[in-house]
């Protein structure tokens, strides 16, 4: 391999880092986002563990590396990816992402398509720097599904799709409070196990690989529910989760809860708010809209030194 060293951005959007590699990617070849994503998963690896493993990263980071689009009049192609593997969609570094290409010059107020592994997204990067970002169709696939999980009984939630697929719990497992962290982390794990376990998927059979648990708001004031989301790994979402946002409203407007337009505020578990509302579609799916903001927080250029055993990354034990 040739690798010299790749440039990267630092951002984090109400507390989740987004890392976003402008610099010194692999040829992903022609085709698709989704196509350059199956490449980067199988034949790549050693960018995503480069960037978010240890010793460059931790356990939380998410990457995104920057491509050319598919699609037409998109500014940009990304694929996300974490410390365990690729990711569908990542709607908290999809406003990084737009924060970190305003940063560079390369984007300024307005709107822009940005191409993903599962579609177009529109993000609009408004005058006081905050971003809204239009997410991929979103729906509830099943409620009131039941999973039996080891120690913990029986555990009723919602099966949607926001970009990823979730599982979506109210009022079950341990308060969803920050002191709470480990507990909600051996709950939502345990969850997720039983899902796998018991053979409960997203549609065709995809994983339900984000776990999120909503309770009551610490101030009503400022947020309608507070989450926990479990990421693919162990790691948790420190911002609300854009694409965990996204599932809540479609589940929310499937329910008769959440009329097209009327607004909700989404706190995640360090009480950092997404706010967003629905706008409903012709085949029953919605089409969220998230807000956040995000704040660049570093520039760097890595090295890869052929005698440095762990250049590569450490393999992430999550
Ligand atoms: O904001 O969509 C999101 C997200 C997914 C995984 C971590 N954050």
């Amino acid at each position: 391999m040739s690798v010299q060293h790749l440039r990267v951005i630092d951002s984090h959007t109400e507390g989740e880092p987004t890392r976003v590699v402008i610099e010194g990617g692999p040829d992903l070849g022609s085709g698709t986002v989704a196509e350059k994503a199956r490449r980067l998963r199988d034949e790549h690896d050693w960018l995503r563990s480069s960037v978010c493993n240890e010793p460059r990263g931790h356990d939380a980071m998410v990457g995104a590396l920057l491509v050319e689009p598919h699609e037409p009049d998109c500014c940009c192609g990304v694929i996300f990816f974490n410390n365990v593997s690729t990711l569908n969609m990542c709607l908290h570094g999809t406003i990084g992402l737009a924060v970190t290409l305003a940063h560079l010059g390369r984007i300024g107020p307005g709107e822009h398509r940005i191409d993903t592994t599962v579609g177009v997204v529109v993000a609009r990067i408004h005058d006081d720097g905050s971003v809204t970002v239009a997410n991929v169709p979103s729906y509830r696939l099943a409620t009131g599904v039941e999973v039996e999980v080891p120690g913990w009984g029986t555990v009723k939630g919602d099966i949607s799709w926001g970009g990823n697929w979730f599982f979506l719990i109210e009022d079950q497992g341990p308060a969803v409070t920050f002191a709470n962290l480990e507990a909600l982390t051996t709950f939502t794990c345990a969850v997720r196990d039983a899902l796998e376990a018991q053979g409960i998927t997203g549609a065709d059979g995809m994983e339900i690989d984000h776990i999120e648990s909503f309770g009551p708001p610490s101030d009503p004031a400022l947020s309608d529910s507070r989450n926990f989301v479990l990421c693919p790994g162990k790691a948790y979402d420190r911002s609300p989760c854009g694409t965990g946002t996204s599932a809540k409203l479609a589940s929310l407007h499937a329910a008769g809860k959440l009329a097209p337009g009327a607004v909700w505020r989404q706190a995640g578990i360090l009480d950092t708010v997404f706010s967003g509302c629905v706008e409903a579609l012709p085949d029953g799916k919605v089409l969220p809209r998230v807000s956040g903001r995000a704040w660049v927080t570093g520039e760097s250029d890595y090295l890869f030194d052929p005698a440095d055993p762990f250049r590569h990354g450490i393999p992430s034990s999550l």
